[in-house]
Parts: C-alpha cells; sequence; structure tokens
C-alpha cells in the first residue's frame, strides 16, 4: 500500500469516527457582522432599550451585512414593534408579520426576549444571511435587504452583546422603516436571531480522535522509513 493510501484510509477512519458520533468539530464562528459602523445603546427614540440593555444588548451595528462563518441553522424569533405600518420580516421564504400571525395590533406591544412566534432555517458556512424586512407603509424603506446590501445604513440595526464570551451566537435585528421624518429609532420590528452550529462534538472526544488519527499517520510513516 503506497503511504497516500494509507494516509487516505486513516483519514477516513477517523472521520467515520466522528460521523459514527454525529459529530463534527465546532470552529471558532458563527455570526459574522462584516462592515457597518457601531454605537451605543441607548438609540434615540428607541422604546425598548432598557430591555435590550438589560439582556447585554449594549451596542447597534448599521450598515453592515450578517454573516455565518459555518454551516448551522438560524431561530428567528420575534419580539415586538413600534411603527405605524405593517412591517414584515422574511428570510429564506418564510415570514414573521403582525398581520398573519395576529400579535402586533397596536404595532405598539410589550418586548418579548423569547418571541411571539418563530421559525427556523438552515445556513451554510460564509452565507450572507438571506433576509429582508418590508413594509405597508408607502413612505417606508422598503427592502431593507441583507444579502442583497440594499438600504443597510438607514434600515437595519443589528444589536449584539460585545461581552458575549466565544463566537457570537445572538443578534437581534431591528428594522427602521421610515424614509419621511426618519427617526432612526431602529425598532420598528425587531427579530432575535440564534445560531446553532450544524453539529457539535465535545472537545474531550474531538481531541480523542484526533489524536487517534495522528497516531495513525505517525505508525505509517515509521513503517515507511523502516
Ligand atoms: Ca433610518
Ligand atoms: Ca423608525
Ligand atoms: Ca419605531
Amino acid at each position: 500500500m503506497k503511504m497516500s493510501q494509507a494516509r487516505g484510509l486513516t483519514l477516513a477512519a477517523t472521520c467515520a469516527g466522528l460521523i459514527a458520533m454525529g459529530t463534527c468539530i465546532s470552529a471558532q464562528a458563527a455570526f459574522v457582522v462584516q462592515g457597518g459602523s457601531t454605537q451605543n445603546l441607548p438609540i434615540a427614540g428607541n422604546v425598548f432599550n432598557s430591555d435590550l440593555t438589560a439582556l447585554g444588548f449594549s451596542q447597534m451595528t448599521t450598515g453592515g451585512q450578517l454573516r455565518v462563518s459555518q454551516d448551522g441553522y438560524i431561530d428567528f424569533y420575534y419580539n415586538g414593534a413600534t411603527s405605524v405600518f405593517n412591517n414584515t420580516f422574511t428570510a429564506q421564504g418564510d415570514v414573521l408579520s403582525g398581520n398573519n400571525k395576529g400579535f402586533l395590533t397596536e404595532h405598539d406591544e410589550a418586548f418579548n426576549f423569547s418571541g411571539y412566534a418563530g421559525f427556523t432555517i438552515a445556513v451554510s458556512a460564509n452565507d450572507i444571511v438571506n433576509f429582508s424586512f418590508t413594509s405597508d407603509g408607502a413612505t417606508a424603506l422598503t427592502p431593507v435587504d441583507n444579502l442583497n446590501n440594499k438600504n443597510l445604513p438607514s434600515g437595519l440595526g443589528i444589536y449584539f452583546d460585545p461581552g458575549a464570551s466565544g463566537p457570537l451566537k445572538q443578534v437581534v435585528l431591528g428594522y427602521d422603516d421610515q424614509t419621511v421624518n426618519d427617526d432612526n429609532d431602529f425598532n420598528d420590528m425587531l427579530v432575535r436571531a440564534d445560531f446553532r452550529p450544524a453539529s457539535v462534538v465535545p472537545l474531550p472526544a474531538a481531541v480523542w480522535l484526533f489524536g487517534s488519527g495522528l497516531i495513525g499517520l505517525l505508525a505509517i510513516f515509521r513503517r515507511r522509513q523502516t
């Protein structure tokens, strides 16, 4: 057996072990906000400042695009809104809207971080997340489209916790709908986004499997030298 073949088999065996455990090594990655400019809370006119701050979301980026750096899932939850329009959040064809979910009657409901309703999408590494906000208001900024980079500086605020340990796993997306008398409050619809890796392997198991793969390669290398 040639060295390259042996190495291939050893690596295949290691991968098979990972797959058998239903696992894959989780890189230090999740949400990435690329570009844009960041400001501290409170955001002028945002009635959810205290809710957001209490949850640790002390900063907001405008003009940036939300990306993921590994395969996984995003759970979206509708959190609240203050707007005179009927606003809608769409991601990969799934929709959160006050009109069809029945929870945005006053457009001024209490902030609910757990979420009034939600759905999940699958994402792949390095995807710019395919979501948009639209509005039925004639003077509204629509669409605010993350994937196609439309109206992001004036229409999308991405709230995050700068003190979050490890990779960024949670953000709140804030729509700012107005073009006339623009208030820049970024609370015309709030949607929480949670990232879940496609699979996670407990570190000790990952180290053990990686180590056993290395031992296999070393054994082959020794055999080849003798
Ligand atoms: Ca704005
Ligand atoms: Ca607004
Ligand atoms: Ca508002």
